[in-house]
């Protein structure tokens, strides 16, 4: 069997190696030395010209959980089958950087950081626990662990998808129809939806405006869900009282991005879950092989929903 691996950059010797080593049984090629036609390519972020020289005859497995990336390929063949990762260490990753984030807003740890600043010793009230509601943007496989690890704190819980969910203890809500009472209800508003046709733009003046006064936004999907000049709009004008981007429209976020300095936001640069080279090659290895065998595989994409 045939197998494609494209990667750039400084980890692609690491991800040779991890395939060589998790799918011995394949020919392993690289886009500089590739024959015409290969079984399976494997990629992330593939340079558009990859499909015009070479043809995927099976399926087509993307080095990230999001494909919006791949999907925006217009040379993308539309009709070899693409297939995603599944958490793969991701969803733990993720879980950790939204608690820590959701209990630093919660327990004002930038305040009092400030406080100590200034020489200020002074004890605020908490918010009750139950008026600090969390909203998950996305009740993936990612926001499901994300609710997870946050239910252990007992912050109110709810999720919103597209289609109906049943989790215990999180109210659900789906749809557009139900987007508004998912807002009004969500002092923390966590987004981990893909970034599609239908969500690109969701976050911005006329939804943000709809979360309670002094809410928070956590962004660790997709940047280009968020309109930056609508959201920094909310935080000037008072009605949020933080941002925590981990991701941008344009990445790296350009120096003299209004986000670098706003004192209201914090940001780090797409780190809350990185994609971790041995977990995915085995993953990715286990597909093929069930591929091979005729089995059926989950994490197909699909192509006219976005994800
Ligand atoms: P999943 O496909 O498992 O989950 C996506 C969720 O979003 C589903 O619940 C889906 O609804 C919901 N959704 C999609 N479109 C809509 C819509 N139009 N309206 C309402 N709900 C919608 O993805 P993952 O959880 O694995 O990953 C989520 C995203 O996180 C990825 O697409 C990627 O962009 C991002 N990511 C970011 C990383 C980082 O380091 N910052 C790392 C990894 C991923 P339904 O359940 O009904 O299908
Ligand atoms: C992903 C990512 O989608 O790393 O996996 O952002």
């Amino acid at each position: 069997m045939d197998v494609l691996l494209a990667v750039q950059g400084e980890d692609a010797t690491a991800w040779r190696a991890a395939f060589a080593s998790a799918l011995p049984e394949a020919k392993l090629h690289f886009a500089e030395t590739s024959p015409r036609a290969v079984d399976y390519l494997v990629a992330w972020k593939p340079a558009p010209e990859l499909f015009q020289r070479i043809e995927i005859r099976k399926a087509i497995f993307n080095l990230g959980a999001g494909v919006d990336a791949l999907l925006n390929v217009s040379t993308l063949p539309r009709d070899v089958p693409i297939y995603r990762l599944e958490d793969a260490g991701m969803a733990e990753q993720m879980a950790e950087y939204v608690t820590a984030t959701v209990l630093r807003s919660y327990r004002e740890f930038d305040v009092y950081t400030m406080q100590q600043h200034y020489g200020i010793w002074r004890r605020r009230n908490r918010l009750a626990k139950h008026e600090f509601r969390v909203g998950i943007l996305g009740m993936g496989l990612l926001g499901r662990e994300v609710a997870s690890a946050l239910a252990a704190f007992r912050f109110p819980l709810a999720g919103w998808s597209r289609s109906p969910k049943r989790v215990a203890d999180i109210e659900t809500y789906t749809g557009d129809g139900e987007l508004a009472a998912f807002l009004t209800r969500s002092r923390v508003l966590v987004c981990l939806l893909p970034s599609t046709p239908a969500t690109r733009g969701l976050l911005n003046r006329a939804t943000l405006s709809q979360l309670p006064a002094g809410a928070h936004l956590v962004n660790v999907s997709r940047g280009d869900l968020v309109v930056d000049g609508d959201l920094l709009a909310l935080l000037d004008d008072g009605h949020l009282a933080s941002a925590t981007l981990d991701v941008f429209g344009e990445e790296p976020l350009p120096a003299g991005h209004p986000f670098w300095r706003h004192p209201k936001v914090a940001l780090t640069p797409h780190v809350s879950a990185m994609t971790l080279i041995d977990v995915s090659a085995t993953q990715v290895a286990d597909k093929i092989r069930l591929l091979e065998a005729g089995k059926p595989v989950t994490g197909r994409v699909d192509a006219a929903r976005g994800y």
